[in-house]
């Protein structure tokens, strides 16, 4: 009780009020740490909160969605002025955003989307768009094999169970590969977008499969956590195990440049600055598009050769 007690007296504001110091409030649910792009992402939201003068209160929610929606109800106990969080899954977010909608604060979806019919429950989300980012990833496989005609066995780490960008990527990938019946997917399990699990599910199916082709990981970190495995097995990655990734952070593009990684869809991280203007516009009640979607571009080894010396992430 007195913990709740303490967290009413310590919201000195009225709800959509700024803070004490006459700044906006934000409060940011972050999905983990579990990957270059999250680092890279959460790097981006704090220097730009800080930039415009926003107060960030910043949770780590350690991949698990019952920390994000407590991260979300202690912001409404807080009487922020906004909230803004990356759902780490799809589904199982309509209560808490009610209360919310409740409690009158706005809400940004950034990075990860939800799947609930109710888009009242949010402003807006801002993000990538994933279904493309598989395209991609699917087309230049695609055009890798053109006239050929033997079969071409994917194995393919999925991201986290349940979350937009491994539902999408998925979906993305599959699409455009299922117009050529060479192309198999003789795999497919989740790696949850880590180095460590994309290394150990990339052991399990080179014990289950004698001739991969090509591997397909949903993001740069499974797919270095599965070259560690592919070297460990005696098979050259980027070779006999042709890979794409999604992402292009730094380590994903230096192994594009190094020959191990054939080919990477960007999945910029770098969301913070137009967070903040949303953060502005929404407090302020001005409108805004109800989808944004981040520029993004591919790489290919050599590509990545150039653009390393300047990449910011
Ligand atoms: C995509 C983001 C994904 C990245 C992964 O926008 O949600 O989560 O592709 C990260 O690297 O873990």
């Amino acid at each position: 009780m007195i913990a709740v007690a303490g967290l009413a007296a310590c919201s000195k504001k009225e709800p959509g009020g700024s803070s004490d110091d006459g700044k906006l409030t934000l409060g940011f649910s972050q999905v983990g740490a579990e990957s270059g792009w999250r680092t890279a992402n959460t790097k981006s939201v704090q220097e730009a909160a800080a930039a415009a003068g926003i107060d960030l209160k910043f949770s780590d929610a350690q991949q698990k969605q019952e920390n994000q929606i407590q991260a979300i109800r202690s912001f409404i106990a807080q009487k922020v002025d906004v909230i803004a969080f990356s759902p780490v899954v799809e589904s199982g977010w309509d209560a808490v955003l009610n209360e919310a909608k409740e409690a009158k604060i706005p809400v940004i979806l950034t990075d990860r989307a939800i799947d609930s019919p109710d888009t009242s429950l949010y402003q807006t989300f801002l993000g990538s768009d994933f279904i493309k980012e598989g395209n991609l990833a699917g087309e230049w496989l695609v055009k890798q094999y053109e006239g050929k005609t033997d079969p071409v066995n994917i194995v393919e780490l999925q991201g986290t169970t349940g979350s937009a960008p491994a539902n999408d990527r998925k979906k993305g990938f599959g699409d455009i590969i299922a117009k050529d019946s060479k192309f198999k997917v003789v795999a497919s399990q989740t790696g949850d977008f880590t180095r460590a699990k994309g290394k150990e599910v990339m052991e399990a199916f080179l014990k289950a499969h004698q001739d991969i082709d090509v591997l397909f990981a949903h993001n740069d970190d499974m797919g270095l956590g599965a070259i560690e495995a592919i070297e460990a097995a005696g098979k050259k990655p980027g070779i006999d195990i042709k890979i794409i990734t999604i992402d292009a952070v730094h380590d994903g593009m230096q192994a594009l440049a190094d020959g191990k990684i054939n080919f990477i869809a960007e999945c910029s991280p770098l969301l913070g600055p137009q967070l903040m203007e949303l953060v502005k516009k929404v407090k302020n009640g001005e409108s805004v598009e109800k989808r944004i979607v981040t520029n993004e571009t591919t790489f290919t080894q050599e590509q990545a050769k150039a653009a390393l010396p300047e990449r910011k992430y």
